[in-house]
């Protein structure tokens, strides 16, 4: 297993699986337990087997050499004994469970056994469907688990632990138990689709009735995939969410808890698939959220670039929000610096920079200068040093970061820096500099000269820093910058 699902991950759920997105953009890695090599089904279960062989081994030692060995070393050997029986048996690659290791944190706390449907209750804890759907249909009102009172009984289906269990089962050769089916989905979608009607009615309604729709709404999209799903059914549905805020109603500045909710719920309805386009192609809805970025509580700013990140995953999308104008008051908001936003804002911005039009515009909305002052105060360094690297392609980016200081600075995270990936985006940044600025190879080349820091990194960096320390190095060299020992 090289994956461990946590508490945050099964609460978090799907916008975790978002912000991975995310992680793996920043980080240009294999998310590789994703992928689903099903050929290995039979060498797993080959491994199983050895496992079996060698638990077996180890156990009928103890019983042998050691006198006062347990009962429970007798019972664990039965056990063994048993499951390779079974597989003898069955000649097949489905193993039972019970030979198997299974991560606690699989099981259903109510039932003991692998989830087939995990889903998490109110108060963030995950159980199986069934077993939770039967304790709520007998009456109770808290979480089996901490006993807490919950504040509602809708339960949301926990992707990211359905997917991490299903991978582990095909890895050991286990077949997956086969989930209950959901109840009637029409069902519930026409309760739903009615109460969403009766809720966006009342934004048209007075100020109170807004603010209480409105926080009925944030819940309900944020718990409810269903619901965020309704909303891609119409396109009216957001023009009359977004109502109050419309800017001929808004001759004030809107209520600040009212625009917090409703911009949270556009977050939340962005984080559909299907909403992200209908949602960013509503004429009103990005000058909406680049309003917001300014304006409002930095919970409604943060969840603006939030939407504006989670949005900006379609490319058709990004050059939208770009063209729109997102990217200077997002540079503005990360200079700010509110550490509540700044991840958001990053995010956002990073995403939106994958389009070269957009890379330009934020270049010229001064995106180099913030960054870089923000790594020199050793600000969300990881971050920031990913859309540097991604800015570095650009001409004026280069000379700007040049006088802005960045060659030492970029220098001693190399030196310092324990994180390999950051050390890589250092480097491709200096490389994409020296090729600009002789006078900056020629400051990269007395640091060379007095710690070896490329040389060292040529060593034992990751292969695409290794190969542009090396380029570097072999250009001091040409300029007889260093006395190059390769
Ligand atoms: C860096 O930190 C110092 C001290 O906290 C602060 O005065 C300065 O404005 C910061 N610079 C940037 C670019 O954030
Ligand atoms: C070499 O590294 C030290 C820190 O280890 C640093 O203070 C010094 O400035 C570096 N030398 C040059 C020439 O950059
Ligand atoms: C209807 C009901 O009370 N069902 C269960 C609620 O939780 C208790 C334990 O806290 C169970 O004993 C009940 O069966
Ligand atoms: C507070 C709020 O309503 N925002 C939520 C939007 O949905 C995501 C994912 O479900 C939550 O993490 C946010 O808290």
């Amino acid at each position: 297993m090289s994956y461990q699902p946590s508490c945050e991950i099964t609460f978090l759920g799907l916008f975790v699986v978002q912000s991975f997105n995310l992680f793996y953009q920043f980080h240009f890695q294999d998310w590789s337990f994703m992928a689903n090599p099903e050929a290995q089904e039979t060498d797993h279960s080959r491994n199983t087997v050895f496992e079996l062989k060698k638990e077996l081994q180890r156990l009928v030692k103890t019983i042998l050499d050691e006198d006062d060995y347990g009962m429970h070393v007798t019972d664990e050997a039965l056990r063994v004994l048993s499951c390779l029986k079974e597989f003898n048996l069955k000649k097949s690659h489905s193993l039972s469970v019970d030979c198997l290791d299974v991560p606690e944190v699989f099981r259903c706390p109510i039932s003991g056994e692998i989830m087939a449907d995990p889903v998490v209750l109110a108060n963030g804890q995950t159980f199986d469907r069934p077993c939770i759907e039967k304790w709520l249909n007998e009456g109770n009102r808290s979480c089996p688990q901490t006993h807490t009172v919950l504040s509602h009984t809708v339960l949301t289906p926990n992707q990211l632990v359905r997917e991490i269990i299903s991978q582990w089962c095909q890895e050991h050769g286990v077949e997956l138990p086969k989930a209950i089916q959901d109840i009637d989905e029409d069902f519930i979608t026409d309760v739903d689709r009615s109460y969403l009607t009766s809720l966006l009615e009342k934004m048209s309604s007075s100020l109170s009735d807004q603010k209480e729709a409105a926080k009925e709404l944030r819940l309900l999209t944020k718990r409810m995939p269903s619901f965020r799903a309704l909303f891609g059914e119409s396109t009216d549905t957001i023009l009359q969410l977004l109502n109050p805020l419309s800017p001929g109603r808004a001759d004030t500045d809107p209520d600040p808890d009212l625009q917090e909710d409703l911009i949270t719920t556009v977050l939340n309805l962005s984080i559909d698939d299907n909403n992200k386009k209908l949602v960013a192609e509503d004429p009103l809805v990005i000058p909406l959220l680049i309003d917001s970025l300014t304006t409002g509580t930095i919970e409604t700013r943060r969840n603006a670039a939030a939407a504006l990140f989670t949005l900006s995953a379609l490319d058709s999308n990004k050059l939208i929000i770009g063209k729109s104008g997102a990217l200077k008051p997002l540079i503005d908001l990360l200079e700010e610096g509110h550490p509540l936003a700044m991840k958001d804002v990053a995010s956002a911005i990073f995403n939106l920079c994958i389009l070269l039009e957009n890379k330009r515009r934020a270049v010229h909305a001064g995106a180099v200068r913030v960054i870089v002052g923000k790594i020199i105060n050793h600000t969300l360094v990881d971050e920031l040093l990913a859309i540097l690297s991604m800015l570095s392609s650009h001409q004026i980016a280069i000379e700007e970061m040049g006088e802005l200081g960045a060659v030492p600075c970029l220098l001693s995270i190399i030196r310092e820096s324990t994180c390999e990936r950051n050390k890589e985006n250092c480097v491709a940044i200096l490389y994409n500099i020296c090729f600009n600025d002789r006078s900056k190879l020629r400051e990269i080349g007395a640091e060379e000269n007095a710690n070896h820091t490329l040389s060292r990194l040529a060593q034992d960096g990751t292969s695409r820093a290794k190969r542009k320390a090396n380029a570097i190095l072999e250009r001091l060299n040409k300029a007889a910058l260093i006395a190059y020992t390769a």
